[in-house]
C-alpha cells in the first residue's frame, strides 16, 4: 500500500520536475530568438535585456544588515529580472559591499537571481 502510494508521489515529482525544465528551456531559446534583424517581430524591449545585463540598475540602500548578509535596496526597474521599481531585500555576493553600503546612499547595482535568490553582484555608489 505505501509503496503505491511512494510510486505515486515518485511520478508526481518527475512530472512537475520535466515541467520545470521545459519552462526553463525556452528561456535561451526566445534569447536566440533575438536577432538584431528581428527586432521588427519583436517589438518589444526585449531585444535590449541581453545587453542591459551589463547595465547597472539605480537604488537607494534603505538598509544594511551585516549579520544576514542582506541589503534593503529601493530600486529602480531591474531589466535583467525583469522587476519593476521596488524596495526590497537583497543578499550580496561579496562582503565588501556592505561596507560599501551606507543607507541613504545612491548607488548603481546589479543584481542577478543566484539558486533562487536575488543577490546583489556589483555595486557601486553613484555620487
Ligand atoms: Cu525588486
Amino acid at each position: 500500500m505505501s509503496n503505491i502510494h511512494i510510486l505515486a508521489l515518485a511520478m508526481a515529482a518527475a512530472v512537475s520536475f520535466s515541467g520545470t525544465a521545459i519552462a526553463q528551456s525556452s528561456t535561451p531559446m526566445a534569447d536566440m530568438a533575438d536577432m538584431p534583424g528581428m527586432s521588427k517581430a519583436a517589438p518589444t524591449d526585449r531585444g535590449t535585456v541581453a545587453a542591459a545585463t551589463s547595465d547597472l540598475s539605480e537604488g537607494e540602500i534603505r538598509k544594511v544588515d551585516k549579520d544576514n548578509r542582506r541589503l534593503t535596496i529601493r530600486h529602480g526597474p531591474l531589466r535583467n529580472l525583469d522587476m519593476p521599481g521596488m524596495t526590497m531585500v537583497f543578499g550580496v555576493s561579496e562582503d565588501a559591499m556592505l561596507d560599501t553600503a551606507e543607507v541613504g546612499a545612491r548607488v548603481r547595482f546589479q543584481a542577478e537571481k543566484i539558486d533562487g535568490k536575488l543577490v546583489v553582484t556589483r555595486l557601486e555608489t553613484a555620487d
